[in-house]
């Protein structure tokens, strides 16, 4: 992308309304626009990071074996009447009312739609299990919705739904999930820490939130301290096997978010305990016949008898995540975006845009670039060189190629590491083969 076209309407100044660094960086980066309270549009910039976002937990998700559909926005009052919610919800429920009198509901969530689909195509045992999930945006009326996306009212989430014959299936298809999780957030390089947690409106009395450590987290938690330290893609996963002991290893050890938390539990852990703020990412749910008993969505078992599958519903903040990987990764310059997110693989910066042998060798790099499939944005602008350093580091792209006259006079370019600030001096070529490598 040539940034002379590209439509990345960045801020000098912090916005006054943002209170935190994810949010305030957001609107500076030019990634999001503020609609109305708790709704944003996506800007070119915010979406890439988003799509890139999306596509890590897609991949998780099918590689522990769920398949993705997508269900509508909008939703009929009918089902959530069923399943008993409509009136539970509350004001957080935005309800609407079509032209022919039908009340609808832009959906919180999705257990009533996912069990209605099922109830009306699953009719044995011999089609269970399934895990389905879809990514989509939901709405919810938050009371206080803040700090940019991290609370919004209209927000992506990944949303899951399983079904199985048994109790202990629904354990196993649980402990999938939360090894997908797991790896979902590590490869996004974050450590994500699954914390018993309270079920709130989807129900059900197993369940884990996936939280990220920040200062500015909306929910204080405590853990042992050991958490942090394992490594998660550090062993490969057979989602085939018995992933109890995995899950073991991390529920062992005290974890949990204020509403579960046992000060006395938690004081045998003296030192190693941590208390801290933290963002929930994800939350996973076990609530077994729930949904399927109330919507009556049975399947003939294997001896002929009715049996109503056991269900769980795991969730993950796709567009809060963009916002949790920025509380994660700044610095006083602006984002530090982890290279599996990144929205663009390099940045080129041309120091002497109109000269002759910088423009050359600029449009020589983005070309190559671009043909190994490097993603690269090159500032091709007509601006000055400050301008082009601010809003590189602003945008956080990982590598960072300076282009300036004295340089390609002498056969270099300054190649720059956004995270450590480390520069050196190399060859264009030398710079092309480190980010290809
Ligand atoms: N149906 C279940 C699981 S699929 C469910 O809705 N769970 S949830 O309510 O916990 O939401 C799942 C995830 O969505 C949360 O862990 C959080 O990361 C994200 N989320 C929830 N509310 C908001 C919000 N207002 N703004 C941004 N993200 C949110």
């Amino acid at each position: 992308m040539r940034m002379s076209r590209y439509f990345l309407p960045t801020l000098k100044e912090d916005p006054s309304e943002a209170q935190i660094v994810s949010h305030r960086l957001m609107l500076r980066a030019g990634m999001i626009r503020q609609s109305s309270a708790g709704i944003y549009s996506w800007l070119p910039l915010g979406l890439k990071v988003l799509r890139k976002v999306e596509a890590i937990v897609r991949e998780e998700q099918d590689a522990a074996g769920c398949q993705e559909l997508l269900m509508p926005t909008i939703q009929p009052a009918e089902i959530w009447q069923e399943s008993g919610r409509y009136d539970d919800y509350g004001a957080e429920m935005l309800r609407i009312r079509d032209r022919h009198d039908r009340d609808m509901l832009f959906g919180p969530t999705n257990e009533e739609m996912i069990t209605e689909i099922v109830r009306a195509h699953i009719r044995s045992y011999k089609d269970l299990p399934k895990n389905l999930y879809h990514i989509q945006w939901k709405f919810r009326d938050e009371v206080r919705p803040r700090f940019g996306i991290m609370r919004g009212r209209e927000f992506l989430m990944k949303d899951a739904y399983s079904f199985d014959l048994t109790y202990e299936d629904a354990r196993a298809t649980y402990n999938r999930m939360f090894v997908a999780y797991l790896r979902t957030y590590a490869r996004m390089g974050l450590k994500a820490i699954p914390m018993a947690a309270d079920t709130g409106p989807i129900g059900g009395d197993l369940s884990h939130e996936f939280i990220i450590l920040a200062d500015t987290g909306e929910s204080e938690v405590f853990c042992h301290k050991d958490l942090l330290e394992i490594d998660v893609l550090g062993e490969s996963v057979d989602y085939d096997s018995d992933l109890q002991p995995v899950v073991d290893r991390w529920t062992n050890m005290y974890a949990a978010t204020d509403e579960k938390h046992d000060p006395a539990e938690a004081a045998k852990l003296g030192d190693n305990l941590i208390k801290a703020r933290g963002i929930e990412v994800g939350h996973i749910f076990y609530f077994g016949t729930k949904y399927s008993k109330a919507m009556n969505a049975s399947v003939v078992g294997p001896d002929g008898d009715q049996v109503f599958p056991e269900m769980g519903s795991y969730g993950i903040g796709v567009s809060r995540l963009v916002g949790g990987l920025i509380e994660a990764f700044h610095d006083e310059n602006g984002i530090v975006w982890p290279e599996a997110v990144a929205p663009f693989g390099a940045g080129i910066i041309n120091l002497k845009s109109g000269d002759e042998a910088c423009d050359t060798v600029s449009a020589d790099l983005y070309a190559k670039l671009q043909a190994a499939g490097c993603d690269p944005i090159y500032d091709d602008r007509d601006v000055r060189a400050g301008a082009k350093f601010a809003d590189m580091d602003l945008i956080g792209i990982p590598w960072q190629i300076v282009v300036g006259p004295r340089g390609v006079k002498n056969g270099v370019v300054e190649f720059k590491n956004r995270a450590s600030g480390e520069r050196e001096e190399i060859s264009a070529e030398s710079a092309m083969a480190r980010l290809t490598a």
